[in-house]
């Protein structure tokens, strides 16, 4: 039987539950292709993220304050209904420009769950790219390492049987203990001019999926509190050959998600963060790329918006493309607006900004599961 051959012999082939596809529902390469499909997260039962210096360190200022006080708890109303208002205009844009959009299921992130040694309470639904990574016509479930995530794939699962039902492959990075040993109980977050490190030990293998940007057959990825070397590497030896990965040295002092650091955008030029990124120090790959440099971001006025954010300033830099032209951006960011009309983008706007509380932004809370395009070397 040829490899992903569906077997007819099979009991549920024979009842038609399982199609033999010739192109896989799943097909992403790269960041800019026309989007067709894409999964968009969920504000539904959101909680607090139960409490672990994981967690914590990741956080910026009163947010973490915040966030350990009230772990546990639901995220309340008044912040979920302004976001909600964002998310509803986001996927009606989406829709109305002709992309498929799926959605994971509604989940009480307030149920306690747990594996030996541990438990934890859920968090949200709300950014898909960090649990899953789109590598062609396969889904791999990224190795989480904040235990409130631990389970967060499951939402997604009645799509992932879709599209596995429907040619595509799907895998599963192993799920990681999430022992104390993992975690550097010394570790803080550096000061500035110090080295950066990780609060992660190499224990065992984890990452978020969102450390890892794709362009074709090559892919860029930054270590940080989330993803470990040893997680660097099941995915190198899981993609084989056909794939290599280059790692972007970024000066975060607490570097969590590779889209505030830098985005390709289309063939030939990478939107980079000057704060984070040293040109100098960029993968001798790219040097024949052009480095856009994201412009410095409008500042958020509203006080509650900045306490509550779980992200930094650049998520102005945390942009969807739907094409080479078409990029969703939140039109508070001006400077970003007016940089992407100048290096020849089109720029569609949609307001985002209440989605900070809940972990990002438009390439956060998305997933694109299909655009039309092909594996390709774009170096
Ligand atoms: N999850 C993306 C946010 C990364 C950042 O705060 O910089």
């Amino acid at each position: 039987m040829k490899p992903h051959a569906v077997d007819f012999a099979n009991s549920a082939a024979k009842d038609g539950e399982l199609e033999p596809s010739v192109a896989s529902s799943v097909n992403s390469y790269n960041e800019w292709d026309p989007l067709e499909e894409v999964i968009v997260g969920r504000l539904d039962g959101a909680t607090i993220p139960s409490d672990h210096p994981v967690v914590s360190c990741n956080i910026p200022g009163w947010a973490a304050r915040a966030q350990s006080v009230f772990a546990g708890f639901r995220y309340p109303t008044f912040m979920i209904e302004p976001a909600q208002r964002e998310l509803d205009g986001f996927v009606a844009l989406l829709e109305s420009l002709g992309i498929v959009v799926r959605r994971p299921e509604p989940v009480d992130f307030r149920k306690p769950f747990g594996a030996p040694g541990w438990s934890s309470r859920g968090f949200c639904n709300s950014c898909p790219r960090d649990s899953m990574l789109v590598v062609g016509n396969e889904i791999i479930e990224a190795p989480m390492s904040w235990p409130c995530r631990y389970f967060e794939t499951h939402s997604y699962r009645a799509i992932l049987k879709d599209y596995f039902r429907r040619g595509a492959r799907w895998s599963a990075a192993p799920k990681p203990q999430l022992t104390n040993e993992l975690f550097n109980p010394r570790f803080r977050i550096p000061e500035k001019g110090e080295p950066i490190s990780y609060i992660l030990t190499e224990f065992e293998p984890v990452f978020d999926a969102a450390d890892f940007v794709r362009c074709g057959r090559d892919l860029f990825f930054i270590r940080s509190n989330v993803t470990n070397a040893s997680g660097v590497e099941w995915l190198r030896r899981h993609l084989g050959d056909d794939y290599r990965l280059h790692q972007i040295e970024s000066r975060c002092p607490n570097p969590m998600h590779i889209d505030t650091t830098i985005l390709p955008l289309r063939p030939g030029k990478l939107l980079i963060n000057p704060e984070y990124v040293d040109v100098d120090l960029l993968p001798p790959i790219l040097k024949k790329w052009d480095i856009l440099v994201a412009p410095e971001p409008d500042p958020i006025a509203d006080r509650f918006l900045n306490l509550t954010s779980l992200c930094g300033k650049w998520l102005s830099m945390n942009v969807l493309m739907l094409d080479e032209k078409r990029v969703i951006v939140d039109p508070h960011h001006k400077a970003m607006m007016r940089a992407m009309e100048k290096w020849g983008f089109e720029p569609i706007p949609c307001e985002f900004l209440h989605y900070a509380a809940f972990g990002g932004a438009f390439h956060c809370a998305t997933l694109d599961t299909r655009r039309r395009g092909k594996l390709e070397t774009y170096f």
